[in-house]
C-alpha cells in the first residue's frame, strides 16, 4: 500500500465561505467536521486527506471562523468540510453568537450532509456543547461518528479506558454515535475514520 491509496488523496480546497449562500451548490454528498476550537479538526483533515496543510491547523484556537469546503473527487459532488470551533471563550459575546448562527444554519438546511465527524479531546470529552450536538442530531437522524483526537497523549489503556467510558455515557443517554481513538500525530485510527467517511460519501474502493 502507497501512502496515497485512499479515496482522499485528490482532495482540493474549494471555498471558504463566511455565508451559506456562498457555499457550493446542495448537491451530492459531504461529511462535517465539528467540535470545540483546538479539538484537532484541521490536523485530522489533513492527516485523512494526506495533504499536510490542506486546512490551516494553529496554535491559536477558534482561527477557523469560517466554513471550508473541500472537494474528495474532481466534480466536487463529494466533500469535506471544516466547520467553525465551537466553545472558544476568548471572542466577544456578540461573534461568538454570529458563527454559532451560522453553524447552526448550516447543520439545519444542508441537505448534502450525510454524516457529523465530532472530534473532542480525548482528555476532556463530551463537554456539554458537545452533548448538545449529539442531541440535536440524534432529533435530525444525521450519523454522527466521534474522534476521540489526541490519543497518543494517553498510554494504551488510559486510552482504552477514555473510550469504553465515552460509548457508556452514549449508551445512558441513549445516544446513536459510533467512536474510537485517533491521533493525527502517529496516524491511529486513521483506516477506521476513513471507512466511515468514504461509507457516507459512498466513495468507491475504500
Ligand atoms: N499530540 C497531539 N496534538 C495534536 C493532535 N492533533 C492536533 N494537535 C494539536 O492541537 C492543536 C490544535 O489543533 P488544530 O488541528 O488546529 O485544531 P482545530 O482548532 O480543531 O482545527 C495544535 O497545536 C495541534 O498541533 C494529535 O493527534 N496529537
Ligand atoms: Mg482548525
Amino acid at each position: 500500500m502507497t501512502s496515497t491509496d485512499h479515496p482522499f488523496a485528490g482532495t482540493r480546497f474549494l471555498v471558504s465561505a463566511g455565508r451559506l449562500d456562498q457555499a457550493p451548490a446542495d448537491t451530492g454528498r459531504e461529511a462535517a467536521f465539528v467540535g470545540r476550537s483546538n479539538a484537532g479538526k484541521s490536523s485530522a483533515l489533513n492527516r485523512i486527506t494526506g495533504r499536510k496543510s490542506l486546512a490551516r491547523t494553529s496554535k491559536t484556537p477558534g482561527r477557523t471562523r469560517l466554513i471550508n469546503f473541500f472537494a474528495v473527487d474532481p466534480r466536487g459532488e463529494r466533500r469535506l468540510v471544516d466547520l467553525p470551533g465551537y466553545g472558544f471563550a476568548r471572542v466577544p459575546r456578540e461573534v461568538k453568537a454570529r458563527w454559532e448562527a451560522h453553524l447552526q444554519h448550516y447543520l439545519e438546511a444542508r441537505r448534502s450532509l450525510a454524516g457529523l465527524v465530532l472530534l473532542m479531546d480525548i482528555r476532556h470529552p463530551l463537554k456539554p456543547t458537545d452533548l448538545a450536538l449529539l442531541e440535536w442530531s440524534r432529533a435530525a437522524a444525521l450519523p454522527v461518528h466521534i474522534l476521540l483526537t489526541k490519543a497518543d497523549k494517553l498510554k494504551h489503556g488510559a486510552r482504552q479506558r477514555q473510550l469504553l467510558t465515552l460509548r457508556k455515557a452514549l449508551e445512558t443517554h441513549g445516544l446513536p454515535a459510533s467512536a474510537q481513538t485517533f491521533s493525527a500525530h502517529t496516524g491511529l485510527g486513521l483506516d477506521e475514520v476513513r471507512a466511515r467517511i468514504a461509507d457516507w460519501l459512498q466513495l468507491d474502493g475504500a
